[in-house]
């Protein structure tokens, strides 16, 4: 299944009309619109291979047919994706769940669908089939040398993939931590982890980053040995340079001030990854920007100032990409949904007035302050969004030619509607 291009033109042409009246409304108010329309282009959030088929519960899961069934199909499926939005030019691979068979045909196929290998992910919070010891207890922080030395081979494994593929970063996401008081020495299960990264650490190419992500709590219920920003910081300050922490919005206590964590980590310079999703109670996996708009908002807001300030570049300083599960929605539509709500969020945080926000700061201004972040977050981006995509051949609406294109149904033709996707 691919897009024809004709269609996409047929799609653009029947919107254009629309599309101009309303781009260039905003425009008209848009200081430097040529400036801020690069930066949305040149803005890609990577898409996880594990978000494309439906997600499930421990109560149950429900797949919706024409699911990929193996990583050369999830591959297409985000070369649809990136062919309608132009923004998902990246895949984030799981081993061993999409371990690739043949690396330069899986490169090549890549290619051809623009879309390049972002981070690595490794897997130590289930057992596979055949492993010889169990995660059981946790991986890198276990009290038992010869498990942790397991988990330790697995990532170095993963960097191995990775490297075949033109990966150049690793996230670590642990599960390790304990269910019960007692159960751990804190201390000491941190040493174990502290050993077990540097090793791994060691292990990196040079010019490779590796992502600690923290997590607050799930699948353990009383600590987690890597469970929030400090821990994850402490961690990758000693670790090293190419160490950085990732932030997931979903792996927060309820109501953390998310974004001044980004921008202490900014400040640190160890900020190196980004995972988008949404939630209302925990580790939800919702779409981003669903439930908390204006929190997403707030932290793209702190993102570009941090950036900023250290001089990097918003596309390529940092890992970004969607962290979600889709249990009642098509995954393709949603993942479509996560990138513009994205998207929108990014080009509003592109025009908060960061001159009259410190004239305000340095006044003590509150209120004006506040006008000026909500001048930005009420501000209808949405046509800078669909013009950034039109100018990278994109469709206007990929939700809508998504649906028109009867995708979905293309794709149960082509796979059938029992396909589970691996891995999940
Ligand atoms: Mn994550």
């Amino acid at each position: 299944m691919h897009i024809e291009k004709y269609k996409l033109e047929e799609h653009n042409h029947s919107l254009q009309k629309e599309h101009h009246r309303r781009f260039d409304f905003i425009a008209a108010d848009t200081k430097d619109v040529d400036g801020l329309l690069q930066k949305l282009i040149d803005f890609q959030v990577a898409i996880p291979s594990w978000a494309l088929g439906t997600g499930g519960t421990r109560f149950g899961r429900f797949p919706g047919g024409g699911e990929p069934r193996n990583l050369e199909e999830k591959i297409e499926d985000i070369g649809l994706l990136h062919a309608l939005n132009r923004s998902s030019g990246a895949i984030s691979l799981h081993i061993p769940w999409d371990i690739p068979g043949n690396a330069s045909h899986i490169k090549a196929l890549a290619v051809q669908h623009g879309l390049k290998f972002d981070a690595m992910n490794s897997n130590t919070f289930q057992d596979q089939p055949g492993q010889e010891l169990s995660y059981k207890y946790g991986s890198l922080h276990n009290v038992n040398r010869a498990i942790r030395k397991q988990a330790i081979e697995h990532n170095i494994e993963v960097i191995k993939y990775g490297i075949e593929l033109g990966s150049e970063s690793l996230t670590v996401w642990l599960s390790d931590g304990s269910c019960f008081p007692g159960q751990l020495n804190f201390r000491k299960a941190f040493q174990n982890t502290l050993e077990s990264l540097q090793e791994i650490y060691s292990a990196l190419p040079g010019d490779w980053k590796m992502f600690l992500e923290y997590k607050a709590f799930e699948p353990n219920f009383y600590s987690t040995t890597v469970g929030d920003w400090g821990q994850s910081f402490t961690y990758v300050n000693k670790l090293g340079p190419k160490a950085y922490t990732l932030v997931d919005l979903g792996h927060h206590l309820p109501n953390a001030n998310i974004e001044q964590i980004v921008a202490l980590l900014l400040m640190e310079g160890k900020l190196g990854g980004f995972h988008f999703n949404d939630s209302k109670y925990g580790d939800d996996d919702l779409t981003v920007g669903s439930i908390k708009p204006y929190q997403l908002f707030l932290i793209f807001n702190e993102l570009i100032e941090g950036m900023d300030a250290k001089g990097m570049n918003h596309a390529t300083d940092m890992g970004w990409m969607i962290d979600a599960s889709h249990n009642v929605k098509d995954p393709l539509e949603d993942l479509l949904q996560s990138v513009e709500a994205i998207m929108i969020t990014y080009a509003q945080a592109l025009l908060v007035d960061r001159e009259r926000l410190t004239e305000a700061q340095n006044n003590n201004d509150v209120v004006t302050a506040q006008e000026i972040l909500q001048q930005a977050f009420r501000t209808d981006t949405r046509p800078l969004v669909a013009e950034a995509r039109l100018k990278s051949g994109g469709a206007l609406n990929p939700l809508e030619m998504y649906r028109s294109g009867k995708v979905r149904e293309n794709l149960i033709a082509e796979r059938g509607s029992k396909t589970i996707a691996t891995g999940l």
